[in-house]
């Protein structure tokens, strides 16, 4: 069984939400997100689901914590994918949530501000049942586009190479990021704990 993932393809992470958390092109992601899933049986949609009550939300950018050498738990972040807002809804072009295989709402808890979609928190205690869900389901490959590369699909990835001894392939085509140096050091990452990282779908086809 061989499962397609798209992490956080939503409006908030792209240059349709400029107040937001904008990513470079990350509205281009579409085809790709659309190509790769026509190479498996099964797709699964995930979303930054937050509350306008969340406790690391700041008003504006400039009040932002930086996140690189903070604890996790001390970032703060720019009101972005608020439930029922503009920035919440996925990208044109992708399916409508019901007709997923499966979904992940996550980043639902105010307290925290967790990234990859296998776990509600921080310290990956809270299972958000996907990788419950994968097993169940005897996949042996995922592939995982979407945003940001170095944050949710970066963490994304790194858990679902922890969970399971399926293989990982990242479509790079796929994702965009938020900063080039934390984007070549998730790519790295990812490719260090065993992530197959190819260029687009038509490479992963020939696979
Ligand atoms: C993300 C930063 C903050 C992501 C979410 O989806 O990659 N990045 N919140």
């Amino acid at each position: 069984m061989i499962v397609s993932i798209d992490v956080d393809a939503q409006k908030t992470f792209s240059p349709l939400c400029p107040a937001e958390l904008p990513v470079l092109e990350g509205d281009t992601i579409v085809a790709e997100l659309n190509a790769q899933a026509l190479l498996a049986d099964l797709r699964v949609m995930t979303k930054d689901a937050h509350s306008p009550y969340a406790k690391w939300l700041v008003e504006k950018p400039e009040q932002m914590l930086k996140p690189t050498g903070l604890p996790e738990a001390d970032v703060t972040w720019v009101s972005h994918a608020i439930v029922g807002s503009y920035g919440y809804e996925l990208l044109d072009g992708l399916p409508a949530a019901k007709e997923y295989d499966f979904c992940v709402w996550k980043g639902v808890d105010p307290e925290f501000h967790p990234y990859g979609a296998c776990f509600h928190d921080i310290g990956e205690k809270l299972s958000t049942g996907l990788l419950e869900w994968l097993r169940a389901k005897q996949v042996k490959t995922v592939i995982v586009g979407g945003l940001a590369t170095d944050y949710c699909v970066k963490t994304t990835v790194l858990q679902l190479l922890k969970g399971g001894d399926w293989t990982v392939i990242v479509n790079a085509a796929a994702c965009r990021g938020i900063a080039p140096e934390t984007v070549e050091h998730a790519w790295e990452l990812m490719m260090q704990a065993g992530a197959v990282v190819l260029e687009n779908a038509v490479e992963i086809h020939n696979y």
